[in-house]
């Protein structure tokens, strides 16, 4: 089987990570079995800065095609982030259809939480992230800008239809997982659209008898990221609430460096799309340092939707036996000296030994 893929570097350390991480995948397609080929696209803000344009005006006509997009970072110093965030990321995954941001928050053995007493497999949380709409529904507008009148308003559009499948598709994780689903909103304050999103959770937790609810609000789901992770397991949010909650989620388990992410096409009618959830990293770009970590864990969950499962857990089992080995390369966010390349290459040998 050969697998075409879509690559889009970005912006930052975005680069850095996908490149390192290809031969890497290029020998796990070999121990596997199956193939792959990359087709690069340089969209981006450097393109922005040239054109005007992240990407060209048919950018999400031509990923059409693909059996899977990977993408490494957005985001520049000198360009203001809703531009390079609505000039790309966003109108692929609303374009695709991509309604499902999967995000797991794990505590590898080897690895410090900045949370006291918490060890190796203490934190296990997958986060089911709304994608398409809610807070990022790009509805709004200014009016009488730059006068003292100036008015902004945005505002955030949940439909049934898009906050039903996003709770369904976490309520069937939960059956895989332990049977425990947290939905997270701010219905007391937000009591339209986050009532509308509670009483879908009731409608849809009666189909999911076996699985138990929690609703928590977000403030007090912040806290208790915080305060008690290891109870939170299938977790279920808006695409803001979500966000937030994954950086909380990947900084108690070790590193924003070590957060993958998943954008899911649930019909598989078009693309799914993979990426770090961390950011373009301006104050690093160009060290050589870029944790590629999230990037391998990602390409482990693109492999994983492509249906090579076994090479997906392998990814996973290397990335686990690297962390767990006190004397493998890390990256400096993770505590080491080592540079991308090195950790890379490490996880090549330990590919070939496995
Ligand atoms: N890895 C993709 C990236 O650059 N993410 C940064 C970001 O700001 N993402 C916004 C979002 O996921 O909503």
């Amino acid at each position: 089987m050969t697998y075409e893929i879509a690559v889009i570097p970005g912006d930052g350390i975005g680069p850095t990570v996908t490149e390192a991480v290809q031969p890497l995948f290029r020998d796990l397609a070999a121990e596997y079995g199956f193939d792959f080929t990359t087709t690069e696209y340089d969209w981006g803000t450097e393109r922005y800065l040239d054109t005007g344009a992240m990407m060209p005006e048919d950018g999400v006509d031509q990923l059409e095609g693909y059996d899977s997009i990977l993408l490494g970072a957005v985001g520049h110093p000198d360009v203001r982030d809703h531009i390079t965030l609505h000039g790309l990321l966003l109108p692929i995954r609303k374009g695709f259809d991509q309604a499902v941001c999967k995000r797991p928050a794990v505590l590898f053995d080897g690895i410090e939480s900045p949370l006291r007493g918490y060890s190796g497999g203490d934190i296990d949380i997958v986060v089911y992230r709304e994608n398409t709409e809610g807070e990022y529904s790009d509805v709004g507008g200014r009016t009488h800008q730059g006068f003292d009148s100036e008015v902004a308003v945005q505002s955030a559009v949940f439909t049934r239809h898009g906050t039903e499948r996003i709770v369904r598709a976490a309520f069937e994780a939960a059956t895989e997982r332990e049977g425990k689903l947290t939905s997270i909103t701010k219905s007391n304050a937000q009591a339209y659209s986050m009532v509308l999103w509670d009483e879908v959770v009731e409608e849809v937790a009666e189909e999911y008898p076996d699985v138990e609810v929690e609703r928590i609000l977000v403030d007090a789901a912040s806290m208790d990221f915080i305060r008690r992770p290891e109870e939170f397991d299938v977790v279920v949010a808006s695409n803001l609430f979500g966000d937030i909650l994954t950086d909380i989620g990947a900084i108690i388990t070790g590193s924003m460096g070590l957060a993958p992410s998943a954008n899911i096409n649930l019909s598989g009618e078009y693309p799914s799309m993979f990426e770090p959830v961390h950011g373009s990293a301006p104050d690093i770009v160009g060290q050589g340092i870029a944790n590629p970590l999230a990037m391998v864990l990602s390409g482990a969950m693109m492999f994983d939707h492509l249906g090579e499962e076994a090479a997906a857990d392998a990814l996973w089992d290397i990335v686990a036996d690297q962390v767990a080995d006190s004397d493998a390369p890390r990256t400096p966010d993770l505590g080491g000296d080592a540079g991308t390349d090195d950790v890379v290459a490490d996880l090549r040998t330990r590919l070939d030994a496995h």
